[in-house]
């Protein structure tokens, strides 16, 4: 049979509720604040509530999350945060451009960065990374940690991912989702960047390689291209000394003269760099004099000669 009851009162999360009676239910009621921190990493995942009730003789019935049953079970209160995580992609950067085959993606994932307690934490299995462009017909997505390099930090991880196989030369767009365990989602991260690892391609019209020349005036011209990295520029070395860039046209010709200050062996270096920094190089070895033959002597012998006799003349030339 049921007694009087005197009081009914709840312990939640350290803090004690006294519940009322609605008289049109008949159960009792208290309203509260939720804790603001995360219950996902609690025991359980949840927040344990007693509850004790007293009657007016001073017995007293105590329930909480470990009861069995329904009311054990009302006994565990779930909360959610709802602070997004961070996504932020370290390598490659926002322009970076790749030269190298080796190729990574690096990247962070922090549930702490505007939270300093409470927060429900990064669910790793949430993460997805997203390659689109270059030749790709189809995005290469990435989904889990499965193929990641895994370190756990403070508040989250830190990731490395390197793809099963090159990809190939191109501009590429990386994106990157995560959420938290409570299902918040990170604001996207979202990065292009270039992988170019093939040189330039570098033609050389003039001067030709081996070429004798008497003007001090030599033409230096060609052609040059980047099938993902332009525009390109053109610098040339001659003798060993650098004599900056010369303009490039749209079609990629170039042509520059410029002046040759001694007579002897001439060694021109046209270097054409991409906007990856890779770089070709054409070597041209050249001979340079404006010299002119001085004839010293010039003798027929004998002389006179008879005619038709034979003669022979002899030059002296340096
Ligand atoms: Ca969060
Ligand atoms: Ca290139």
């Amino acid at each position: 049979m049921a007694g009087t009851i005197n009081s009914v009162k709840a312990l939640i999360n350290g803090q004690e509720y006294t519940l009322t009676l609605n008289s049109s239910t008949g159960k009792y009621e208290a309203q509260g604040i939720a804790p603001s921190g995360s219950s996902f990493n609690l025991e359980g995942g949840y927040y344990p509530i007693e509850v004790t009730a007293t009657y007016v003789t001073g017995t007293t019935s105590v329930v909480n999350d470990k009861t069995e049953g329904v009311v054990g079970e009302g006994c565990r209160m779930c909360v959610r945060e709802k602070v997004k995580p961070t996504a932020i992609i370290n390598y490659p950067t926002q322009g970076q451009y790749i030269t190298t085959e080796l190729q990574k993606i690096e990247f962070t994932v922090l549930d702490n960065t505007s939270q300093e307690s409470g927060f429900s934490g990064i669910n790793i299995d949430s993460i997805v990374v997203n390659i689109t462009g270059g030749s790709l017909n189809e995005p290469v997505v990435i989904r889990g940690s499965k193929s990641l390099e895994v370190t756990p930090i403070e508040g989250g991880y830190e990731c490395i991912l390197v793809p099963s196989e090159p990809i190939p030369d191109g501009v590429y767009t990386v994106s990157l989702d995560v959420s938290d365990n409570d299902g918040n989602a990170a604001v996207t991260a979202v990065v292009t960047a270039t992988i170019d690892t093939a040189p330039p391609e570098l033609s050389v019209i003039s001067p030709a390689e081996g070429l004798n020349t008497s003007n001090n005036v030599i033409t230096v011209a060609g052609n040059t291209s980047d099938v993902t990295s332009a525009p390109v520029k053109v610098s040339v070395n001659i003798n060993g000394e650098d004599k900056g860039t010369i303009p490039v046209n749209d079609d990629g010709s170039f042509s520059k003269d410029f002046m040759l200050t001694f007579s002897g062996n001439q060694v021109i270096v046209i270097t054409t760099t991409d906007s990856a920094g890779k770089a070709s190089s054409v070597t041209r070895n050249i001979y340079f004099s404006a010299d002119v033959p001085t004839i010293k002597s010039v003798i027929i012998t004998p002389n006179p000669v008879d005619g038709g006799t034979t003669f022979t003349i002899t030059v002296e030339v340096e």
